[in-house]
This record gives structure tokens, C-alpha cells and sequence, in this order.
């Protein structure tokens, strides 16, 4: 059956995704530490094939070297033994109170001089262990108050620390790109880079934007009232596409990171055919937290529903895909129109300002055929077809 996933579907998910133990800022945690060795042998069970990780999720936040050490051994020989690969590593650059202004762009320079060491370190064991992305979600770089914040100065110090971590891993040899991950807002009343669009414009200003593209969130996204796949079809149109987090939200509210379809359904099936069939070949990674009201059982089960999900959505879109209804729908629709360019080969703007052919108004009269090719797409993903 295509719902049960296997290590060739690329599915990962982040350690502390499964490993939340569900505080908030009213509760306690409702669940106890996962081991994150227990982590990689479930998730391997349950037929994924990568996990990721902060730096504070393997090695707790000052932690000697002896004790880094054995961590570091520990997890790998589980990695090993269930043949899972990390494909993507990250800085945890928010939960200490250090950071509370920000990490890379915090007011107090030496405060980012900090931060940029505990990147630097961690992209080592990133490497070490084989990761090809490595992800900066920059949740406390932004501020409540303008008054608080020369944004144009964060942005300068963002582009410093982006090019000396670029510089870094080029010195270094490093198969490493970047991949920032935009968020509107929370934990910050305003983050900086808050959507896909703000980050590309950033990403130009570059000393290597080779090195660096986006690691998109479905939620991040939708908390800004954005559409998803719109954001995601840019950046892979822009060859920035480095990296996905998929998860489920309803609309602008507190980050909710739900089960991968658990929000928007539509959306995640025209994201789902967007990564299939738009040329996106790198890990399926689920960043989401399993409902603070489930015990142990229900992280796993949380966690095998979002592949799950997925895989279901897969064959939904490509039933979608083969449909000849599908096929007349949008032919109708002249969706194929819009690739072919707008000015024939060697024509000029001279010959398009002499073309009178034109009638708009029988053009204003046709119809799109919209409705019918929507109807049909919620029908394939409804099953109904
Ligand atoms: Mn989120």
C-alpha cells in the first residue's frame, strides 16, 4: 500500500518535534524527556528515514566536553543501528535567557559574538554527521517595541553573521547550504524576515546567495494570513528551495503547528502535488508538535499520521494528475497557456503594438472554467473520485 512509508518517501522530522513535552506558556509539560536514541529507533520503525536537530535537543545548553562527547557517540551509534540519516541541523538561538533579545541580531554585541560561536560549533558536528541543509529560524531575532530596534542595523548584522557562516563552511569544505526559515511573529511580537518573499530579498543582498535559500513552514506562512503553496512555488521558481517544513495551521492565530493536513487540507494537497510534480527533491520534513493532550502513544501515533497524510495526499494528487477529466478541465482553463511566452520568437514590441487582431471584448465574455477544475480538485482529494 503507497500509505505506508518507507525510507525512499525522504521523510524526516525534527527531534524535538516527537520530543515536545508539551509546556506552553499557561502549563507544565504533560509528557516526560524523550531519549533522543528512542527518538531515531521509533522513527526508524515507523518508516522515516531522517531525523534533525538543534545543538540543545542532542547536548543540554553547557554541558562539559566529556559529556558532549559521549552524547554525540551515543546518538550516533543509534543513527547507525537504525539507519537513519540527518539531513539537517540547526541552532537552537531562543530558549536561553541570553538570547532574549535575539541571537545574531541581539542589541548587546557580544551577546551575538556568543551566538555566532554556538553556530560555528555546531555546523562542525552538522558536517561531522552528514547534514547537507542547515536551517536558521531566527524566532528571537525581532523585537515588541520599535522603539527597541534599528531594523535596518539587525538587518546589516543578520547579512554579517550570514556572510561569515557562508565564508565559513567554504573555508571548511563544508557540503553545506543554508536555509532561513521566515515566521511573522512568536515568540517576538515581530520577527525579522517574517515571510518566504522578505527572506529571497534578503538572501540577494548576499555575499554568496548560492549558499544560501529557504526552509519554508506551512504554519509560519499561514499565520500571516499568506497562501503557502504561492511562497513555496517562489522559492522553487527562484531555485531557492532548500528545505520544507510541513505542518498544519488554521489560519492567522498562535503557532500551531498541527499534524501535516490537520489545518488546511486544500492547501496541503495542492502543496503536496506542488513538491511532487515543481521539481523538489530534498527530505519531507515534518515540523510540527503532537497535541499536548496525547501521552506517549499519541506522539507516535502523531507522527506516523503525518506521513501517513502525506502519502495519502501524494496518491490523491497524482490520481488528479491522470484524470482526462482533469486534463479537458484545464485545458479549458489554459492553465498550460501560461508557460508559453508572451511575444512569439524574434517578435518586438513594435510587432505586438501593430497586432489588432484582438477582440477583447468576446475575451472579457469567455469564462475561466475555474470552478469546475477546483470542484474537481477537491473531489480527487476528498477520494470521491
Ligand atoms: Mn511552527
Amino acid at each position: 500500500m503507497t500509505s505506508t512509508p518507507t525510507p525512499a518517501d525522504r521523510f524526516s522530522f525534527g527531534l524535538w518535534t516527537v520530543g515536545w513535552r508539551g509546556a506552553d506558556p499557561f502549563g507544565d509539560p504533560t509528557r516526560e524527556a524523550l531519549d533522543p536514541v528512542e527518538a531515531v529507533q521509533r522513527l526508524a520503525e515507523l518508516g522515516a528515514y531522517g531525523v534533525s536537530f538543534h545543538d540543545d535537543d542532542l547536548i543540554p545548553f553547557g554541558a562539559d566536553e566529556a559529556d558532549r562527547t559521549h552524547r554525540i557517540a551515543r546518538w550516533r551509534k543509534a543513527l547507525d543501528a537504525a539507519g537513519l540519516v540527518v539531513p539537517m541541523a540547526t541552532t537552537n538561538l531562543f530558549s536561553h535567557p541570553v538570547f532574549k533579545d535575539g541571537g545574531l541580531t541581539s542589541n548587546d554585541r557580544s551577546v551575538r559574538r556568543f551566538a555566532l560561536r554556538k553556530v560555528l560549533r555546531n555546523l562542525d558536528l552538522a558536517a561531522e554527521l552528514g547534514a547537507a541543509t542547515y536551517v536558521l529560524w531566527g524566532g528571537r531575532e525581532g523585537s515588541e517595541t520599535d522603539a527597541g530596534k534599528d531594523v535596518r542595523a539587525a538587518l546589516e548584522r543578520y547579512r554579517e553573521a550570514m556572510n561569515i557562516l557562508t565564508q565559513y563552511v567554504t573555508d571548511q569544505h563544508y557540503p553545506i547550504r543554508f536555509a532561513l526559515e521566515p515566521k511573522p511573529n512568536e515568540p517576538r511580537g515581530d520577527i525579522l524576515l517574517p515571510t518566504i518573499g522578505h527572506a529571497l530579498a534578503f538572501i540577494s543582498s548576499l555575499d554568496r546567495p548560492e549558499l544560501v535559500g529557504v526552509n519554508p513552514e506551512v504554519g509560519h506562512e499561514q499565520m500571516a494570513g499568506l497562501n503557502v503553496v504561492h511562497g513555496v512555488s517562489q522559492a522553487l521558481w527562484q531555485g531557492k528551495l532548500f528545505h520544507i517544513d510541513l505542518n498544519g495551521q488554521r489560519g492567522p492565530r498562535f503557532d500551531q503547528d498541527l499534524i501535516f493536513g490537520h489545518g488546511d487540507l486544500l492547501s496541503a494537497f495542492f502543496l503536496v502535488d506542488l513538491l511532487e510534480h515543481g521539481g523538489y527533491h530534498g527530505p519531507r520534513h515534518f515540523d510540527y508538535k503532537p497535541l499536548r493532550t496525547e501521552d506517549r502513544a499519541g506522539v507516535w501515533a502523531s507522527a506516523a499520521a503525518n506521513m501517513r497524510t502525506y502519502l495519502l495526499l501524494r496518491e490523491r494528487a497524482a490520481a488528479f494528475r491522470a484524470d482526462p477529466e482533469v486534463h479537458r478541465a484545464l485545458e479549458t482553463s489554459k492553465v498550460a497557456q501560461l508557460s508559453i511566452p508572451t511575444l512569439r520568437r524574434g517578435e518586438t514590441y513594435r510587432d505586438l503594438l501593430a497586432d489588432n487582431e484582438f477582440d477583447p471584448r468576446a475575451a472579457g465574455e469567455k469564462g475561466y472554467g475555474f470552478v469546475e477544475l477546483s470542484q474537481l480538485a477537491l473531489e480527487h482529494a476528498l477520494g470521491a473520485r
